[in-house]
Parts: structure tokens; sequence; C-alpha cells
């Protein structure tokens, strides 16, 4: 059963209030058979609801035979324990219907490490919740969870076991923000190794098609899905953008409204090819009446990651199905430069390209190469294309310092496959001799 408290903030669609949370209780297996909202101008401390509606929502859970009601609204452990009482039923809230989503559909280590670390993160501030909540319901007929005698309200054996399980929480957090820290250097290695490419991410709210997208543009056979959270992996692939150019494209996780900051945080390192891109494609459903609010929430988490200054391209996606016309009209007002395309029909893909391109032109780099004598043709090339800063002559080969852009690093790359190239001001070749050009 479906609950959600609608606050003055709450930003959901007023014309279906509940179904963004309907598909994200369907993406955790679930099946939704009735649904309530309130509107109140703040969450009832106790019980978030008003009295009235929580005994209609009580009584409905129970006449309907819900195992669990899912409430919209984030809520203290208190609320969920006044809830749980009066229902008795399960009470999860959405960042735990959230991570709950993230939980099932982790499929690599590194997902599942990180949905632990935001699932621990978010539990462990409930424990003590959790377990005076088990104790009082032993201590109403049951036997005590460990069989002992609790104390007159005091140390009983649920609060040992609050202190137990505590501990064994903070060891698990250390251990997997370990593993995480060491997941996350492995990347910003990874990602740091690409720095001769242009490279492109595709950012967006869930299922507004971002993995579709890829797989047109790439030729990629990723999973794709009408249920949201369905990538929770980055995956970075060539993208031939013709002319023997290319760039390097990444499709990641999408975002939700209102998403764990606990998750995001774990989420770090999946999300490091975001960070570093040189262009962000923030895919936008524009068939979704929610479509302003989702640009919204996604520029927030962007804003969140410190990514908010990477140049963006705003795509309205699946135009295909977007009847209403008004919608794209304000949209490409607003997001200058915003291209309408739809990823399923592979509208709009050339001028999608041809954008990608004017991009990597006006992007330059400073970078060293090292040409090998056999590639005087390439040398010219350098010459021709590049501002060549300096020059070095050693014995196999000469070593550049050039400004260029990426676009034509990217062509030469494509072309000649026998040049090295490494920021400029890394540490120089160990051959190459620093001497007067000849
Ligand atoms: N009609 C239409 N449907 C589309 C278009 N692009 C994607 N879809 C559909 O939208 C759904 C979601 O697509 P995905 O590519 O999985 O979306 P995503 O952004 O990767 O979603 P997550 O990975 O779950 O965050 C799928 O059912 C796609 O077939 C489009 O241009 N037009
Ligand atoms: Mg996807």
């Amino acid at each position: 059963m479906l609950v959600g408290v609608l606050l003055p903030d709450t930003k959901t669609d007023l014309a279906n209030p509940l179904g963004e949370l309907a598909a994200l209780a369907e993406a955790a297996s679930t099946q939704v058979i009735d649904s309530m909202i309130q509107k109140r101008t703040s969450l009832g401390p106790a019980y978030a609801l008003g009295k009235g509606k929580l005994a209609e929502m009580v009584e409905r859970a129970q006449a309907a035979e819900a195992d669990v009601i899912v409430f919209d609204n984030d809520l203290t452990p208190r609320q969920i324990r006044g809830i749980e009482k009066a229902a008795e039923r399960k009470v999860i809230d959405r960042s735990e219907l959230i991570l709950d989503i993230f939980a099932s559909h982790a499929k690599t280590r590194e997902a599942q490490l990180q949905v632990e670390l935001a699932q621990l993160e978010y539990t462990a501030p409930r424990l003590r919740g959790m377990w005076t909540h088990l104790e009082r319901i032993a201590g109403a007929g049951g036997a005590t969870a460990a069989g002992a005698v609790g104390g007159v309200g005091t140390r009983g054996p649920g609060e040992r076991q609050i202190e137990i399980d505590r501990r064994i929480v903070k060891d698990r957090i250390t251990h997997l923000r370990r593993e995480i820290a060491k997941i996350l250097r492995r990347k910003q290695r990874e990602v740091g190794s690409r720095h001769d490419q242009f490279t492109v991410s595709l950012v967006g709210y869930t299922n507004s098609g971002k993995t579709t997208l890829m797989n047109r543009l790439t030729g990629a056979d990723q999973f794709t899905a009408d249920q949201p959270f369905a990538t929770l992996d980055t995956k970075t692939i060539r993208w031939d953008l013709g002319d023997g150019r290319s760039s390097l494209l990444s499709d990641t996780v999408g975002f939700v409204r209102d998403l764990p900051h606990h998750l995001v945080a774990s989420f770090r390192a999946t999300l490091e090819e975001a960070v570093h891109a040189d262009l962000l494609l923030h895919v936008v459903d524009i068939s979704s009446p929610m479509a302003w609010q989702q640009i919204e929430a996604v520029d927030e988490v962007l804003t969140g990651l410190e990514c908010d200054d990477i140049p963006q391209v705003t795509l309205l996606n699946k135009v295909d199905i977007a009847d209403d016309a008004s919608m794209a009209e304000m949209m490409a007002c607003h997001r200058p430069g915003a291209l309408a395309v739809s990823a399923l029909t592979g509208q709009g893909m050339d001028r999608l390209t041809e954008a990608v391109i004017d991009r990597m032109q006006q992007n330059s780099v400073n970078v060293t190469v090292f040409l090998p004598h056999s590639e005087g043709k390439l040398l010219n090339e350098f010459v021709r294309l590049a501002e060549v800063r300096d020059r070095r002559y050693a014995a196999e080969g000469v070593e550049l310092d050039v400004c260029i852009d990426r676009a034509q690093l990217s062509q030469l790359q494509g072309r000649y496959s026998t040049f090295r190239v490494t920021p400029s001001g890394s540490e120089p070749s160990a051959d190459a001799d620093v001497g007067d050009p000849a």
C-alpha cells in the first residue's frame, strides 16, 4: 500500500501524485494494491499523517491485506515506529525503497559494495529504534531477544544487542569505505589515463533513455528497460563520430528526485566518468509531464557532484511520443542549444553528432606527443593543425609540446597509431634529449 503526504514543496505530478512511487515499488518487485494521499503543511512528528487519515490507512491496509506500507516521504525512526505499531505492518520510506531497488539491481562488486555502504549508513542511526521496537514487542508477551530478563527499562538485552550491532555495523562501514576508496583510486587512474581523449557522459533522470541512446550511438547492446534504475554501473564505449574522429561515451546510473544523499556519496566511484567528462549530454524524457522537475532534480545532483560547470547539451528525448509540443518549445527556450531527439527512432542523431564535434573543436588541450622519425608525414600534420610550442629531438624520434583541439587530436589518433600522447607538464620521456630544433 502506497501512502504520500503532499507537502507544499513536494515536487510531484499532481495529476498522478504517486505514479513515480508506484514505478519504484514495482521495480522493487512489489505489487501495489491500494494507495492514498493526504495534503498537509508538514509531517506529523509521531505518525506523519493526521489521526483521521492514519485510522483510514490502517483500515484500508487491513482490508487489502497489505504486507508493507510504503511512504513517498522520508520518515524518522519515531514515525516509522509509530505507524508500524498502529498498522501492525512493516513500514518503509522512500529512501529505503530506493536503496532496496539498488540492492536488488546491483550486479557488479563495485555496485554491491556501494549500495551496502549506503544502506548501512542509512540504517545505522535507526538501529536503536529498531531494537527498542523489538524489545517492546517482546516485552508485550513474547520471549526477549536473548532469552534474558530485561532491567527496569534500562540496559535490557535489546540495549546490549544494539551496542553489539552498532559495533558490527561500524566495522563493516569502515571496511566498505576502505574498499570503495580503493575502487575510487583505480577509477581515477583509469579516467586520468584518458586525458588525451574527448569524453562525453550521458546523465539524466532515471528511465529517460540514456542506455537506449548509448546503444543507438555506439551499436552497443546494453540492458534497457521501462523501469527505474535499470543501469547501476558505468559503461564507457568508443563512439565513432565519422571522418576518423571518435570520442568516449559513458552511460551511468540515473538520478531521481530526493535521491538519498548517502547513495550519491557512495556511488561517487561509479560517477567518476561523469564528473570528469568534457561534455555532459543531459537526457530528458520530454514525453513526461514532469520533464521540467526532472531536469531540476538532475541539475541539483550535478551541482552536488561539483560538475555543474561542465558544458552540457540538453537532449529532449522521446520526441516520438511527446504529445505536448509546447513543453518542447518551453525547454528549448530555457535550455539554449537543446536538441529534440529520439533514441528509439534515431531522429536527431545527426544534429547530436554535429553538436558534439562542435564542442570538441572548441576544446583545445596542451599535450606532449612523441613521434618516431619514420612518421615525417605526421610531423607535418601537427605543424599544420596545432600550435607547436616546443620540440625536442631524441634518438628514436621527436617530442612536441602542442596545443591542439580535441577533435583534431582524436582524428590523428584514429589515422596513426604510432605516436604517444602525454599531458604537457608531465615527466618527459627518458630518451627525449632536450636540444635545439634542427
Ligand atoms: N518512445 C520512446 N521510448 C524510448 C526512447 N528512448 C528510450 N525509450 C524507452 O524508455 C525506457 C527506458 O529506457 P532506458 O534506455 O533503459 O533508460 P535509462 O535512462 O537508461 O534508464 P535507467 O538506466 O533505468 O536509469 C525503455 O523502455 C526504452 O525503450 C525514445 O526515444 N522513444
Ligand atoms: Mg540505463
